[in-house]
């Protein structure tokens, strides 16, 4: 029954607020397109900090189609996390690299290590907004709401695009699907 669902493209949010974020965030793409195809890109946006005082982040999203079931793909999640220098100490605090997986249309989790949709995704402006970039239809699986709506119910919470999908987008160009662009 779960066939279908382990080949649905999955979002992922990236974020990055120490050390060259804009790098990190270029090499983690390029490590996600070892677990499957990359299909689109969103815009970076550079976002106030949600959690203690700490500096501001660069965040984006991409969609990725992995052949991988969501519980495998965060394993290389946490992997491809530790490669980039990530050390967990605070909750929600400092990090060179943050990725998260933030829904899978035909599955919902609440596994010790692993929910889906990602609790906090409905509260969050930084992931919405590049989310909405990859899957601009995207809803929530558990009410059906469309995110669209959501994130203009949340209001900017400080995101501010600072460069479109085709200025930092660090896929070969060949790889990037057609009208994405900008
Ligand atoms: N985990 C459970 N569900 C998921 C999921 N859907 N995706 C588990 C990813 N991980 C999931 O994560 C702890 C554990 O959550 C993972 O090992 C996994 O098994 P973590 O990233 O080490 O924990 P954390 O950061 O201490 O807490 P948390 O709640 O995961 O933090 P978040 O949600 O990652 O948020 N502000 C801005 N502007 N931009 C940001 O990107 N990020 C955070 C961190 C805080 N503030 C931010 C940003
Ligand atoms: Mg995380």
């Amino acid at each position: 029954i779960s066939t279908l669902s382990l080949h649905d493209a999955l979002p992922i949010c990236l974020g990055a607020n120490l050390g060259d974020r804009r790098a990190t965030l270029r090499s983690a793409i390029l490590a996600l397109q070892l677990q499957g195809e990359v299909q689109a890109v969103s815009a970076l946006y550079e976002c106030a900090p949600l959690g203690p005082a700490q500096p501001d982040y660069l965040n984006a999203a991409v969609l990725l189609d992995s052949a991988l079931a969501p519980g495998q793909l965060l394993t290389q999640l946490l992997a491809i996390e530790r490669a980039h220098g990530r050390e967990r100490k605070e909750r929600w605090g400092v990090r060179t690299l943050d990725l998260d997986l933030l829904f899978s249309p035909a599955l919902q989790l609440d596994d010790a290590d692993l929910t889906l949709p990602h609790p906090e995704l409905t509260r969050r402006a930084f992931a919405l907004t590049p989310l909405l970039d990859v899957v601009a239809e995207a809803r929530d699986p558990h009410s059906g709401a469309r995110y669209a709506d959501l994130l203009q119910a949340l209001g900017g919470q400080g995101v501010r695009r600072v460069e479109t999908c085709a200025a930092w987008d660090p896929r070969p160009v060949g790889a990037r699907a057609p009208g994405r662009a900008e």
